[in-house]
């Protein structure tokens, strides 16, 4: 058998754990791992992987909002990119810092502002409310691939601009993307093999001309024409959004249906005030948060909480333990969708808090009212099946059932 890897404590008595998050089974449910954090905490190091680890809201947060030690230009994955090739040409925002993340934020922050995406909604309403229909009489489905994958695949590369062939390769490809923040284990080895056309199709999308015109691929373009950015900016710019845009949806709105179906009653408290869709939304990303591990890099020797880091190490931020401290919220293992779930961290925190969110909340917002108006009941019809992966956690495939009701 092949030796495990171990990684000596940085000093001696530091808080140390054999654990490895990215094993199938802890992937799949990370009751465990948490535990192990939480019993070690704020930050034990990962002898399997020479990082530190965290899942205190307390130092998740302060880690997120300190940019400047921590830095994202080096991968907010496990891998170093000063010491290790990344598989791809590193995003223009996911990694990097300021100065040059703060002219890349700057462009997408206008084209995916509330404003700018407020034109959208009628459209996605019409989306959500014809596949419902259909699937109130349809008995037994998925709902991963009826709903979670079927929505967002129609209305996201529709706002952005993109054709209508192969959308698929979207999903393999950020299936890949989240894949490779992790080890290069089975599940990413698996990822690449799957994504193997996806990643030429991908950057083939993201020129000029073959994103329509008045959709928000082509708006990206108009900071071109305006002499902000150049066009190779432009099109890394729309791949962020190719690769942070779908997975993450596909897994929110698939959490949120597995929330529902398992808590009627708030299924219940939401039909009597749809327009609490949006705050539900917050506390489904609290409860289940779909992006479970993000990492920062110490760029200079610092400490957080007293605990000593130097230069170069990885520090992963586990979220979905975070968002469930009880520290933050005495009652966090509760779904409660009329609790204000401000500072939860499923979006991150801070500079680098997701940018895409208004067009998130919107997709899943709509499509919650939409159920909300015509569905009395959600209900699972048998086992959730868990989707492992690097850095998302979600379901691969959720049976279930709806019932019509006003
Ligand atoms: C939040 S996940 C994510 C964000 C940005 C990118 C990928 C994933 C990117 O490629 O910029």
């Amino acid at each position: 058998m092949q030796q495990k890897p171990f990684f000596d404590a940085p000093f001696p008595d530091a808080p140390i754990s054999d654990i490895d998050p990215y094993e199938e089974h802890h992937l799949e449910d990370p009751r465990e791992f948490h535990e192990t954090l939480r019993r070690n905490g704020p930050l034990v190091w990962l002898t399997r992987y020479g990082v530190w680890a965290t899942g205190k809201h307390r130092e998740v947060t302060a880690i997120f909002k300190n940019f400047r030690t921590f830095c994202s230009s080096r991968g907010v994955g496990l891998q170093d990119f000063k010491t290790e090739e990344p598989w791809r040409p590193p995003s223009l925002i996911l990694e990097a810092d300021p100065p040059e993340h703060t002219r890349m934020r700057k462009v997408l922050s206008s084209v995916l502002s509330a404003n700018a995406l407020s034109a959208l909604r009628a459209g996605f309403e019409k989306e959500a409310e014809q596949r419902v229909d259909r699937l109130l009489g349809a008995g037994e489905f998925d709902g991963i691939q009826e709903l979670a994958v079927g929505f967002p695949i129609t209305v996201f590369p529709d706002a952005v601009g993109l054709n209508r062939e192969n959308r698929h390769f979207l999903l393999d490809y950020g299936n890949l993307v989240f894949n490779m923040l992790g080890p290069r284990n089975e599940i990413a080895a698996r990822a690449a093999q799957r994504a193997a056309s996806a990643v030429a199709w991908i950057a083939e999308q993201c020129e000029r001309e073959n994103l329509a015109d008045g959709a928000l691929g082509g708006d990206i373009y108009g900071y071109v024409d305006r002499g902000e950015i150049t066009e190779t900016q432009a099109s890394l710019l729309v791949r962020s959004l190719l690769s942070a845009g779908l997975d993450t949806t596909v897994i929110a709105i698939g959490n949120m249906l597995r929330c529902f179906a398992d808590h009627p009653a708030q299924w219940q408290v939401l039909r009597q005030d749809p327009h609490r869709a949006r705050f539900a939304f917050e506390e489904v990303l609290r409860y289940a948060s779909p992006v479970h591990t993000f990492f920062r890099t110490a760029d200079e020797d610092t400490e957080v909480s007293g605990v000593p880091i130097r230069e170069g190490a990885k520090v992963l931020l586990n979220i979905d333990c975070a968002n469930r401290d009880t520290d933050r919220w005495p009652d966090a293992n509760v779904f409660d969708i009329t609790r204000r779930p401000g500072g939860q961290a499923a979006f991150g925190v801070g500079i680098h808090a997701c940018v895409g969110r208004h067009l998130a909340a919107l997709e899943s917002e709509v499509l919650l009212q939409t159920l909300a108006a015509k569905v009395r009941l959600i209900e699972l019809t048998g086992a959730p099946v868990p989707d492992a992966n690097n850095a998302l956690r979600g379901y691969r495939e959720l049976p279930m059932r709806i019932e019509a009701g006003e």
